[in-house]
């Protein structure tokens, strides 16, 4: 069975319209590559608004100029608050290290919400990481016009 399929519910238990939503966005981030042999790990902050209903959002990462496996290590799996939790949550993702003059590359995180409308989007869905090269002297802008594949 897919994730998203998982997530489905019976049409008995769907939200009603009148039914108040928890909303949920993504954040943006930048940090360094690293250069050694240790895997460097990027968070990205997920945060929860509106109705503290019990809630799951999906995610997965998606690729940029940054590849997974190569770049990153490509995660995908889900967020879940139980009732009266508005903790914000973190998505670890791994980037791999390396030494290469390059670029600043570009990777997302994409939330996907329920389809029985308990977990809404707020401002974000996509959470843009921007990985900043630390092997060349000279900053490079990021490659333009490309941040992640739809
Ligand atoms: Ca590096
Ligand atoms: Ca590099």
């Amino acid at each position: 069975m897919s994730l998203l399929a998982a997530l489905a519910v019976p049409v008995s238990a769907q939200a009603s319209p009148a039914q108040c939503s928890r909303t949920v966005s993504v954040d943006s981030i930048r940090g360094l590559e690293g250069s050694g042999d240790v895997l460097t790990t990027f968070t990205f902050k997920v945060t929860s608004d509106g109705c503290a209903n019990e809630g799951t959002v999906a995610y997965r990462t998606v690729p940029g100029s940054a590849q997974p496996k190569l770049d990153y290590i490509p995660v995908e799996s889900r967020l879940t608050w139980a009732k009266g939790d508005t903790s914000a949550r973190g998505i670890d993702v791994s980037v791999i290290p390396d030494r290469n003059l390059e670029r600043d590359e570009t990777f997302c995180v994409e939330l996907i919400p329920p389809a029985d409308g308990s977990v809404v989007i707020g401002k974000d869905s996509t959470g843009v990481a921007t990985i900043v090269d630390d092997d060349d002297q000279k900053a490079d802008p990021p490659h333009r016009g490309f941040v992640c594949q739809q």
